[in-house]
């Protein structure tokens, strides 16, 4: 062993959080995803609604940022995360879609990997030099922007700013993990930095007003999963262009009675949601109070502006800023903005629903 190995013992001992992170994590039902990730291979029987508020996710992020560098994490997902874990199961939020909270303290890395999962970054804590690499391009990340990472695409998050960046990590994790038990599909990059190969803007600009023949076939974009479909490519969602088009949906447009003012992002290279093949995201602009309904898909969400509450079953799960809730298949719920307005990421599974004929929705009255 070289002298700059650590031992086992001492590599464990480099991982311990303090009694006051381990403190705050347990209280919340929060994980760091390097013990999560013994877990993978479980399913829940019973998904229950639940929240996470912000200021409790802020402290153990801040906890584990302290006690943990990036570098000192075991190989696997090299990432520092806080996992919020449903309360009824040991893993992830749901069966479908994993969040996670990622911290990358100013001058660090998250090392370049790819896996078959499908992955997102909503940024919390942002800026210009805060950049996720995907396929080769920087993507900054400003505040709310949203980032997809398409599955098998190499990617490392690369702090240059001098500010702590967080970010929302959404995978379908546990699907892929969890229920397929798809285990091989993951690969560490021989660099920690994979080599920056395209000037920024590459991808979206190739989706945009005008795309190259035969694109959805671009060899850098399916990876080795042959017949896929027309795959996601690597794209950086402004907010700033998402909140325009939210705001002349609500000044030209009727909500949706379930939704409010609500665009879905689209998967650039059909135009269309949802924007991977295992999850839809929408943007919504909650004004009044929303109806209520069920349905058998799983609805995570993150609370992008404002505050108010969401009535599951009967349970108010009361949302300010920046809290992450959700609500289980089957559950009747409805939304409530408390003041003017509220702002909400929504995150679905219906995808695999929709993809099975196997989506059902319905509203108690009716
Ligand atoms: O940043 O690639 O929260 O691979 C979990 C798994 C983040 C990532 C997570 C991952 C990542």
């Amino acid at each position: 062993m070289s002298q700059t190995e650590p031992d086992e013992q001492e590599l464990e001992e480099q991982l311990e959080l303090s009694t006051d992170t381990r403190g705050i994590l347990e209280r919340h039902n929060l994980r760091p995803l390097w013990e999560v990730e013994d877990d993978f291979g479980n399913t829940i029987d019973d998904l229950e609604a639940d929240i996470w508020k912000w200021e409790d996710i802020q402290a153990a992020i801040d906890g584990v940022e302290d006690d943990v560098p990036i570098a000192d994490l075991p190989p696997g997902f090299q990432r520092r995360v806080a996992v919020p874990i449903n309360a009824s199961f040991g893993n992830a939020i749901s069966n479908t879609i994993y969040v996670g909270v990622q911290t990358v303290s100013p001058g660090e890395t998250a090392p370049a990997h790819r896996h078959g999962a499908n992955a997102l970054r909503f940024t919390i804590d942002g800026s210009e030099d805060m950049k996720t690499v995907v396929a080769g391009e920087e993507f900054p990340m400003a505040d709310n922007d949203l980032i997809t990472t398409p599955q098998w695409e190499w990617h490392d998050h690369v702090n240059d700013s001098d500010e702590t960046a967080a970010w929302l990590d959404v995978l379908d994790l546990p699907l892929v993990l969890d229920s397929l038990n798809a285990r091989n599909t993951f690969e560490n990059h021989e660099l920690e930095r994979q080599p920056v190969t395209k000037t920024q803007g590459y991808w979206g600009s190739q989706y945009g007003q005008g795309r190259p023949e035969g694109a959805s076939k671009d060899k850098d974009i399916p990876g080795p999963f042959e017949g896929i479909r027309e795959a996601t490519p690597p794209h950086r969602f402004k907010w700033s262009e998402m909140l325009k088009s939210l705001r002349q949906r609500a000044e030209n447009a009727n909500p949706d009675p379930y939704d409010g003012y609500s665009l879905s992002y689209v998967n650039p290279a059909t135009g269309s949601p949802p924007l991977f093949p295992t999850m839809s995201f929408r943007a919504q602009l909650l004004q009044e109070a929303t109806d209520e309904h069920f349905h058998n898909t799983t609805e995570v969400y993150f609370v992008v502006e404002g505050e108010g509450a969401t009535h599951v079953d009967g349970e108010a799960l009361e949302w300010g800023e920046r809290d992450i809730f959700v609500v289980p298949p089957d559950a009747t719920h409805h939304h409530e903005p408390e003041d003017e307005e509220a702002i909400l990421l929504g995150m679905t599974d219906r995808p695999v629903f929709e993809a099975m004929n196997f989506y059902a929705e319905a509203s108690p009255s009716s």
